[in-house]
């Protein structure tokens, strides 16, 4: 596939130059060189588990592996993290990070200081319950509002829950003011099991909230049922009210909330902020890990098609992967990477990654950059693979720093990821 320079690509390099040229405090960047097509040998050479599937088109899966694209260093803010799910770098420098047992941390730019936010709800913290993502508002330096998602216990069993509050405080504390619950993932069940929930803010402004399918066999199907929360992206506006035009207002059969379906659990969700896409990777069973670029009222297959198969071993539903009226994943994986956590990424740091989605893998032990030409993906590197990390979330910070949050018992690492020095 020929590799052209996009006009996003462009535009991401004006959009750099203008942000830079504001700040003052950087030379203007060279214009980026357009990535080098890539051209290696697929990085994943183990067999698939959907042996008999084909992808629907040539590189949808098993991209030309690219080795050591840019040299980068490594830098642990800190290593006093447990079992962090997500973290987000604040405009100051310091951080936000969530930790699944339930603590919201404030943690120092230097890393040295980790307070605990009081006034956090209580979480439901056991399997894979508990507390999950954080977001900022998009006018956070005004307004220091901050969303929260986690498990809530409820009558009859669990829902995934999304809550805003101000965060107020300083070097001597940090507390959570004017906690309010803005939606609630019905129906209500008994299951910690395969949750979703990232929240991630459109250039629209509208709040967009990705649940997981509950992984119950009662639950099956429910991805496919409009009036359940259950394997859906949701979209609202920031005070959780429904925008009048969401794609399923004013239908009796569905839950106006719901912006995209047929998900089965959706751990890494990014905007791309230059051209305001909204991407997504989800869990699949064994097999089948799917990068999607989510669009208003579409339905993703889950579980209908696949290109993955049961743990058991047997075919999910039918053992199809194609069908009219359900969008092609934009790349899948079999083995699976497990994502948790990703950005499109556009900062100066790393000039030949302009417009790359870099993901985290749980049981694949790495960070996955894809090199993207438009909405296809052209190239695979694996970063971070020595040691293994077992990546849980990734963010890029205000100054084109990527931070990725690694998962380490009680010593989980906040690293900092930038260009090697002289590299
Ligand atoms: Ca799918």
């Amino acid at each position: 596939m020929a590799l052209r320079p996009t006009a996003a690509i462009s535009a991401a390099i004006a959009a750099v130059a203008l942000i830079s040229g504001c700040a003052g405090s950087r030379p203007d960047p060279a214009p980026a060189p357009a990535p080098a097509p890539a051209e290696g040998a697929p990085l994943e050479t183990r067999p698939g588990n959907g042996a008999g599937y084909l992808p629907a088109f040539p590189g949808q899966t098993r991209a030309a592996g690219i080795r050591n694209g840019a040299a980068v260093d490594v830098h642990v803010v800190t290593q006093q993290l447990n079992m962090p799910w997500a973290v987000e770098p604040l405009p100051d420098g310091r951080y936000l990070v969530t930790e699944r047992a339930g603590t919201l941390r404030l943690v120092s730019a230097d890393g040295q200081q980790l307070l605990s936010v009081a006034g956090v709800p209580t979480v439901r913290s056991q399997g894979q319950a508990g507390l999950h993502d954080v977001a900022l508002d998009p006018a956070f330096a005004s307004n220091g509002m901050i969303y929260l998602s986690y498990t809530e216990s409820q009558p009859g069993g669990y829902s995934e829950t999304l809550a805003r509050a101000k965060l107020l405080g300083d070097a001597a504390g940090a507390r959570l003011e004017n906690v309010q619950v803005i939606f609630r993932q019905l129906p209500v069940m008994d299951s910690e099991r395969q949750l979703g929930s990232r929240i991630v803010f459109g250039n629209d402004g509208k709040l967009y909230f990705a649940l997981g399918e509950r992984g119950e066999a009662v639950a099956v199907g429910q991805s496919q049922d409009l009036r359940s929360h259950f394997g859906k992206v949701v979209r609202l506006n920031s005070d959780g009210s429904v925008p009048a035009d969401n794609p399923y207002v004013g239908r009796s059969d569905a839950s106006p909330e719901v912006w995209t379906l047929g998900h089965r659990n959706v751990q890494a969700f990014a905007l791309d902020a230059t051209t305001g896409k909204l991407w997504a990777i989800e869990h699949g069973p064994r097999g089948g890990d799917e990068l999607n670029l989510l669009k208003a009222g579409a339905n993703y297959g889950w579980p209908i098609i696949s290109y993955g198969i049961d743990y058991s071993g047997t075919p999910i539903g039918a053992g199809i992967t194609q069908r009219d009226g359900m969008e092609q994943p934009a790349y899948y994986w079999d083995p699976v990477i497990a994502p948790s956590g990703m950005i499109v990424y556009h900062g100066t740091l790393f000039p030949q990654w302009q417009g790359s989605i870099l993901a985290g893998g749980l049981t694949g032990l790495k960070l996955v950059r894809l090199q993207m030409d438009g909405d296809r993906v052209v190239g695979e590197e694996w970063l971070l693979q020595d040691p293994p990390r077992r990546v849980r979330d990734v963010q890029q910070g205000p100054d084109g720093a990527i931070y990725v949050l690694a998962e380490a018992g009680e010593q989980s690492p906040l690293l900092r990821l930038t260009p090697r020095s002289g590299g």
